[in-house]
């Protein structure tokens, strides 16, 4: 057994210990039980596997089951690593040369909206009907993902189980994950230095990025790969690097935001906690309606298949074998544009503009008014349109539904309510706008600002760490699966002429 290996298997029975013991506060995490059903499931689970296929016997002998809390998903992602590996050579073969879609000139020049060209397993997204997750629909994982004791949000923990294997996870292994990413979870002095070589104005976007970037010397992926690893190792590399950088992602941005907007303190973490409402205490937000709604913004924000700014930069820049720490900061940076993930603080600035422009009670004629005055300013309304959806989001829908539960009286929740009831309008009158429907940002900032979260420079953030699980889990797949690097062409408007014919400017 490597030496990382054991001290991360020393790590990890702390951790497992830890919540083993009655705790102070345990907001609805089991207790009893915790240590001796997570142990049972990785033994279990790594017996009924077995190392019996390639990936997994490499697994097997770089780690040891009955000492290794993360074996029960490193096990489970090999084997479905196999399964996938199998079926995508058999789809190769049978269908390799048949045409998935047309390319046109408008969508070569229109930001390659609408082709069809790549591979991303963990979810989908549909037109109508908005994003699977490896097949699932939101409802669906809401009702059956494992949840907190007294919960009844899903942990986001059990949304990474499900992208990285394609299965629901037991409540057993969805604590031996938690419990594991809280041993991983202890984040370098060189990040602070860092941050705080960083001006406390920097947008947080921005301090993410270097907090990352500062932790990347210690990716074990780059480490494997300079060490001469064979590329069939490069998946187990990937995964180790993917586990410390979401266990740490937490404290990294929880001490983003006290840094940023509180008095600089850090909270220290409660191991006591899923990682989710962990997330929320470190904030220095404690109350349970707010770790509620942490685990449900971290559920939902995960993933949108593989196109999105985001997910696609990770993608690419993984694929050039950049390890997890230089590839989820690329699309991390992609996330901070305001027509991407921005658009989140973009949406509670609107409203606030919006509220303070109208006040409480305007009339639908005066919302429409102020809608048609942000457009004609040539600034986009936030939080509606989208590149593949032509509905309502259902992250929206999600996010509208908890805040009928929690918040049903807000103001804020009322006028976003109002304002879906004219932008839509609004957005077809103009012609252009082909989805005038809210899609996840329309929404995020009220439910937050409600429990005091209301820096909304903070909200992308928020995102980040969400989508850090569903582009992880991804790049973990794509070097378990050997994708190539990324290349695809381009061209000159002249090659279009050449090729269409020339044309009269
Ligand atoms: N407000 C004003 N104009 C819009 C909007 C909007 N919400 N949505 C689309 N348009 C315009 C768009 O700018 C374009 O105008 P032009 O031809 O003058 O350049 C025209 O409508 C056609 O755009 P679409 O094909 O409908 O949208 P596209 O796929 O290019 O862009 C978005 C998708 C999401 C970038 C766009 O709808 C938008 O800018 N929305 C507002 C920002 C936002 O909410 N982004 C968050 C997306 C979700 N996320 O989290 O990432
Ligand atoms: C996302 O969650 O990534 C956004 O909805 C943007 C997209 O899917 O293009």
């Amino acid at each position: 057994m490597s030496a990382i290996v054991a001290r991360a298997s020393r790590r990890a029975a702390r951790a497992l210990e830890s919540r083993a013991r009655p705790s102070r506060a345990l907001d609805g995490w089991a207790r009893d039980g915790w240590a001796r059903a997570a142990t049972a499931t990785a033994t279990a689970t790594a017996t009924a596997t077995g190392p019996t296929t390639r990936v997994e016997r490499g697994r097997a002998s770089a780690t040891s089951a009955s000492d290794d809390a993360a074996v029960g998903l490193k096990a489970r992602v090999a084997a479905a690593l196999e399964r996938a590996n199998a079926r995508l050579r058999a789809i190769k073969r049978a269908h390799g040369d048949r045409v998935v879609g047309e390319v046109t000139v408008n969508m070569v020049a229109g930001g390659m909206r609408g082709i069809t060209a790549m591979l991303y397993e963990t979810s989908l997204l549909d037109a109508e009907e908005g994003i699977r997750f490896r097949g699932r629909a939101i409802p669906e994982l809401r009702e059956k993902l494992p949840k907190a004791r007294g919960g009844e949000e899903p942990l986001p923990e059990g949304i990474m189980w499900l992208m990285l294997t394609g299965e629901i996870p037991s409540e057993a292994q969805v604590r031996t994950l938690s419990a594991e990413l809280a041993a991983r979870a202890e984040v370098p002095k060189v990040v602070f230095d860092a941050l705080d070589a960083l001006p406390k104005n920097a947008h947080p976007m921005t301090q993410l990025s270097v907090a990352l970037m500062a932790m990347q010397p210690e990716s074990k992926f780059a480490k494997a790969y300079q060490d001469g690893a064979h590329k069939t190792t490069f998946w187990e590399h990937a995964f180790e690097d993917s586990m410390d950088i979401i266990a740490r992602l937490p404290a990294v941005c929880a001490a983003i935001y006290r840094r940023t907007f509180k008095d600089g303190t850090l909270v220290a973490a409660d191991e006591s906690l899923d990682w989710a409402a962990n997330f929320a205490h470190m904030m220095g937000h404690d109350s349970e309606a707010v770790k509620e709604l942490m685990r449900l913004y971290m559920t939902i924000h995960v993933d949108h298949e593989g196109g999105n700014v985001s997910a696609h930069a990770t993608h690419l820049v993984g694929s050039a074998l950049s390890d997890p720490y230089l590839s989820l900061v690329a699309g991390l940076n992609g996330l901070a544009g305001p027509l991407h993930g921005l658009a989140n603080q973009e949406v509670l600035k609107w409203l606030n503009e919006t509220r303070e422009k109208v006040g409480d009670n305007a009339t639908k004629e005066e919302l429409t008014e102020f809608v048609w005055a942000t457009l004609k300013s040539g600034r986009v309304v936030p939080g509606y349109g989208h590149g593949v959806l032509r509905k309502t989001d259902p992250r929206y829908t999600c996010q509208r539904e908890f805040a009928l539960k929690h918040l049903p009286d807000d103001p804020m929740f009322k006028l976003v309510g109002k304002l879906f009831e004219v932008v839509p309008g609004v957005l077809t009158e103009t012609g252009k706008v082909k989805n005038p429907w809210p899609n996840v940002d329309a929404h995020s900032g009220v439910l937050l600002q409600y429990y005091g979260i209301t820096e909304a420079n903070f909200y992308t953030v928020l995102f980040g760490a969400s989508r850090a699980i569903g582009v992880l889990s991804q790049l973990t797949l794509s070097r378990g699966s050997g994708y190539p690097i990324e290349r695809p062409k381009s061209v000159t408007s002249q090659w279009i002429e050449e090729k269409f014919g020339k044309v009269e400017a």
